[in-house]
């Protein structure tokens, strides 16, 4: 028999701030690495960028009303480090401290739970050409000054803070498949980076922990691996793959040890970062450990044995919405995707695999023991506006409503799933896919002609997920 959602369960939806907030260099924004890299052509989905976005800075209130009217518990949104320190350290914005003050007290005031995440992938310019970002230990103090100063200014009213958002997407796409700032294809840099992006955000848990209450931990995004089939290669493939993609990433938070497999793997292709004493103390302080695992999940990944012997490199992804139009992926001598045949995919080729959300909260409670909170999961989906304002998403509404019951299905195999917060509230930018690749409860009108351009209706999944929250997981 199922339990029922915990009643403090946080029910919301998610965002990030380049995704949403456009107004790139208002009130004194720096520019963020993304800002740049957009404009370098080719990069995005026709050229697409977020200097306008959904001009969430100057509709926040709006958005908010909205958020209360679907009955959200909680909204996850990232500050922008740009606007509270437009060159990445220095002197802070008093304009950029204010409007996530303004936003936080808007939220609570209804009775919405600030959930903040304190790096969603817009480093600043600054730091990149100062000293290579990432790659430099000059960002570790940056940025736990960085994060010390939300501390400080939103301590008092925000409970839950995410460090960094998918390390292993932005560490991967950066580093490895070139696809994200800064564009690079060199895994020796790549893990170099990574280890830096570690010693942060172990550095900024621990001084947390020190300092304030509240909780905090990162937000990892997790495929669950399947082996194509039975075969023992196959299934090694898997266990390579679950390794190198996901336990890499996720021992180091929980643990504070890389796992070994990798470890010598690395050593093997002469591109294992170098860590000293101080930072494996560092790693392994227990004051270092996060209070819950964030977990972002879309999709499962189904994969099988890749027998070549050297060369590392992932494809990139498709960023077209043209389905079957994917391309093989994978590690020479670990792993290489496969297509899997139990399951549909969305247009831009993800698995649509709920039983794949329960199986991660599972290995993730019973490789680390920690509470999770889900911080993202939703459909990407194209979507039509019919000329009464309505958006007839009933595809979204299946996609969520089976997420949602795996993840009540989790819970009652005894996974303590503290809240879900949905990709995304209102549509957004994505990354690489431009604004065709929506996946909000509020759709959000980009026709030029309108003049109400930018103007927000609500989709039927906004009146679907109301009816999930006041009920408490029931629809
Ligand atoms: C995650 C990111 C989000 C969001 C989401 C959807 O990786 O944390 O910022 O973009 O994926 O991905 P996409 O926009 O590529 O469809």
């Amino acid at each position: 028999k199922l339990k029922s959602f915990p009643k403090d369960f946080l029910w919301g939806s998610a965002s990030a701030a380049y995704q949403i907030e456009g107004a790139y260099r208002e009130d004194g924004k720096g520019l963020s690495v993304w800002d740049q890299f957009v404009r370098i052509p080719g990069k995005t989905f026709k050229g697409t960028n977020g200097d306008v976005a959904v001009d969430h800075y100057h509709r926040y209130h709006e958005d908010v009303e909205l958020m209360a009217k679907a009955g959200l518990k909680a909204y996850r949104f990232s500050i922008a480090w740009t606007r509270i320190f437009p060159n990445g350290n220095g002197e802070a914005s008093a304009a950029g401290i204010k409007f996530y003050s303004d936003l936080i007290d808007d939220l609570i005031a209804h009775n919405i739970e600030p959930l903040v995440t304190i790096y969603h992938w817009d480093l600043p310019q600054a730091l990149q050409d100062e000293y290579q970002g990432w790659e430099s230990r000059q960002i570790i103090p940056d940025f736990v000054n960085y994060a010390k100063t939300l501390f400080e200014n939103y301590g008092d009213r925000v409970k839950h803070w995410v460090t960094l958002n998918e390390q292993n997407v932005f560490i991967q796409h950066g580093y490895l498949m070139a696809s994200h700032p800064p564009a690079v294809k060199d895994p020796k840099r790549m893990y170099a980076a990574n280890h830096i992006a570690n010693l942060a955000n172990a550095a900024a848990t621990k001084y947390f922990h020190e300092h304030f209450d509240g909780e905090i931990g990162p937000s990892f995004a997790y495929s669950p691996v399947y082996a194509v089939n039975a075969d023992p290669e196959n299934q090694l493939a898997a266990d390579n793959a679950e390794q190198f993609n996901s336990y890499y990433w996720m021992d180091i938070y929980a643990y504070g040890h890389y796992p070994d497999a990798i470890r010598q793997w690395q050593e093997e292709q002469g591109i294992a970062p170098e860590i000293t004493a101080e930072d494996a103390a560092l790693l392994a302080d227990p004051l270092a450990r996060p209070d819950f695992m964030g977990l972002n999940y879309y999709q499962t990944a189904t994969v099988q044995a890749n027998p070549l012997a050297d060369g590392i490199g992932l494809a990139p992804e498709n960023t077209t919405g043209k389905k079957g139009t994917k391309q093989e992926s994978g590690i020479p001598g670990l792993f290489k995707s496969a297509t899997n045949d139990y399951l549909q995919t969305t247009d831009w080729d993800w698995n649509i695999d709920p039983v794949g959300l329960r199986i991660a909260l599972r290995r993730i409670n019973s490789r680390y023991h920690l509470p999770v909170l889900i911080t993202e999961n939703g459909l990407g989906a194209f979507d039509t506006l019919e000329s009464s304002h309505e958006i007839h998403d009933d595809y979204r509404i299946h996609f969520l409503r089976e997420h949602v019951k795996a993840i009540h299905e989790a819970i009652s195999d005894g996974v303590q799933v503290v809240g879900y917060t949905t990709w995304s509230f209102t549509d957004l930018l994505s990354w690489l896919n431009g604004y065709q690749k929506r996946y909000g409860f509020v759709y959000v009108d980009r026709d030029e002609q309108d003049e109400r351009e930018l103007a927000r209706y609500p989709k039927d999944s906004f009146y679907w997920y109301e009816q999930v929250i006041a009920t408490n997981g029931e629809d």
